[in-house]
């Protein structure tokens, strides 16, 4: 990667799901040196602080089965306000959650530009429910749905009417825990996924070069990358609120980061789910920051 200009931001949301904790994520990961981490290599970051996330109401529920939807709804319409403003200014944005619901405020910041955005999912879980399907009313299992256009119309239309991200451009790796109705419509739409199963029969290396030739021929003009820390095994990210064994490992993820690094297709990150009061001594954040190292091109010689 070329020296960029990133901008830090950071989602203290929780509400998303129903273990507390995941609000602490962006700290976690400023406190294991992503900054300084970032700087070393050569890129110019400003850390433009945190969203500020309203409490006020948590736990009352409207008129859905949805967890603190109002909130989620005001977070994530603020994120996508200030994505959309990083991407103005030229820059790249590095999003720090917080649980996977933020995704849903980045993605809709992202569409003011990016109008046929890649998306690559990297997670356990495949985040395609809707209201309908949701095993447990937790928003950060539909950022994925939402995005493509399915889901609570007050999500889905969110900072910009309707879909934010076509579902033939959309690539998840290393699902495992994936919900009866997300598998219905991971087939009704197409959506390419890399399972542990290819991960494990044909290597990571053959897998994230599928992923990069699927978005080359989407013609894309950006790609996301959305990271769950949950992708990994929890051995190795075990401050998740859903961790799911039998994950990706460690250098497998190194590798996954250094060759998108070296694709050049990247335009924005966020990395999800880091919870430190269910961690080990800050272990995820401290792998959430290795990898971006790789992601942003640090160099082993
Ligand atoms: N698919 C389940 C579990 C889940 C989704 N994302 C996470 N967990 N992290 C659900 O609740 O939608
Ligand atoms: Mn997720
Ligand atoms: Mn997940």
């Amino acid at each position: 990667m070329d020296n960029l200009n990133i901008s830090i931001i950071g989602v203290p949301l929780d509400l998303g799901q129903s273990r507390r904790g995941v609000d602490m994520g962006p700290s976690a990961i400023r406190y294991a040196g992503a900054v300084e981490r970032i700087e070393a290599i050569g890129h110019q970051v400003i850390d433009e602080g945190d969203i500020r996330v309203d409490m006020s109401s948590r736990g009352q529920h409207g008129d859905s089965n949805l967890k603190n939807l109002d909130e989620v709804i005001q977070a994530n319409t603020d994120l996508a306000k200030k994505v959309a403003e990083v991407v103005e200014r030229g820059r790249f944005p590095l999003v720090l959650g917080g649980d996977h619901s933020i995704a849903i405020g980045t993605l809709a910041g992202l569409a003011d530009k990016y109008k046929n955005l890649g998306v690559i999912w990297y997670d356990a879980h495949a985040d395609l429910n809707t209201a309908e399907t949701s095993p447990s009313g937790n928003i950060h299992g539909m950022p994925l749905a939402v995005s493509i256009g399915l889901g609570h119309e007050s999500l889905v239309n969110l900072y910009r009417d309707g879909q934010k991200v076509k579902p033939e451009n959309v690539v998840i790796i290393g699902a495992r825990s994936v919900d009866p109705g997300e598998r219905e419509l991971i087939k009704e739409k197409g959506i390419k996924v890399f399972t542990m199963h290819e991960i494990d029969r044909d290597g990571m290396t053959t897998v994230i070069e599928n992923v990069i030739a699927y978005l080359r021929s989407r013609d894309v003009d950006g790609v996301h990358l959305s990271l769950d820390l949950d992708g990994l095994d929890p051995i190795y990210a075990p401050g998740v609120g859903t961790p799911v064994p039998g994950g990706i490992n460690y250098r497998e993820s190194h590798l996954a980061m250094e060759m998108l690094e070296d694709c050049g297709m990247i335009t924005s990150v966020e990395f999800v789910e880091v919870n430190p009061t269910l961690d080990v001594k800050n272990k995820t954040g401290d792998v959430a920051v290795r990898l971006m190292g790789s992601l942003f091109g640090e160099k082993l010689l």
